[in-house]
């Protein structure tokens, strides 16, 4: 029997992804699956887990699997879904829509893929800005979405890869830093969520 990697239908989700996706972005979400599946054997205490890890890396899975399920919308389409599911859009999104995709993405793995898990389908809400005192699962998701293979190799990546193997936390300032210094370069403003991220994760600096 072939070991359960996904709680859901894992053939389906993957299906359904990839035509909601394009070719690169369909990578780019395996890659963020095997890398937060990596991370949680590296930093969730597996062997003293009842269930050997297996829900976590169930979970991280399908949340690096779909976390970038309405990344390639148009915006018509984008709008009428966020309309259509009632959705929160601040003043900071409506000024920088790229960001609802993370918002749009949890509603649409809850509606669309199936996915009942409040755990998952927070790390997906989340996975873009952070927020401060992240969840295990939200700090791998958020993690593995900025380090995974195929990934641009940004001047950082070694030291952000080694750094969150070693100390997931610490990792995690170095991806916020990395990214209020890259938001600071274009002159674009810092959303609440990433600056209170950013104050929390300073401590493990
Ligand atoms: O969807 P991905 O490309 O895989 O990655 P993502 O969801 O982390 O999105 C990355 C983009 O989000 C990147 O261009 C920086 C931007 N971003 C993250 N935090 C903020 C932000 N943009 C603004 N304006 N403000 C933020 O605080
Ligand atoms: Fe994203
Ligand atoms: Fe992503």
């Amino acid at each position: 029997m072939m070991e359960v990697l996904c709680s859901y239908d894992e053939e389906e989700l993957k299906k359904k992804l990839k035509r909601k996706l394009d070719d690169k972005r369909y990578a780019h979400s395996i890659g963020v699956a095997y890398t937060a599946v990596s991370l949680v054997m590296r930093h969730g205490n597996i062997d003293k887990l009842e269930d050997g890890g297996a829900k976590l890396i169930s979970q991280a899975y399908t949340a690096g699997l779909l976390h970038d399920c309405a990344k390639c919308l148009e915006d018509g389409e984008r709008d009428k879904l966020c309309k259509n599911y009632k959705l929160d859009i601040s003043d900071f999104e409506r000024e920088y829509p790229y960001l609802i995709h993370a918002k749009l993405g949890a509603a649409l793995s809850q509606k669309k893929y199936g996915v009942d898990d409040d755990e998952i389908l927070s790390a997906i809400r989340y996975h873009t800005t952070g927020h401060s005192d992240m969840t295990l699962l939200e700090g791998i998701i958020f993690s593995a979405d900025f380090i995974e293979p195929t990934r641009k190799p940004l001047m950082i990546m070694p030291i952000a890869r080694q750094a969150l193997f070693e100390d997931l936390n610490h990792g995690i300032y170095v991806i916020l830093e990395q990214t209020l210094k890259h938001l600071k370069n274009k002159e674009q403003p810092v959303e609440e969520h990433t600056l209170e991220a950013y104050e929390w994760y300073k401590r493990y600096k």
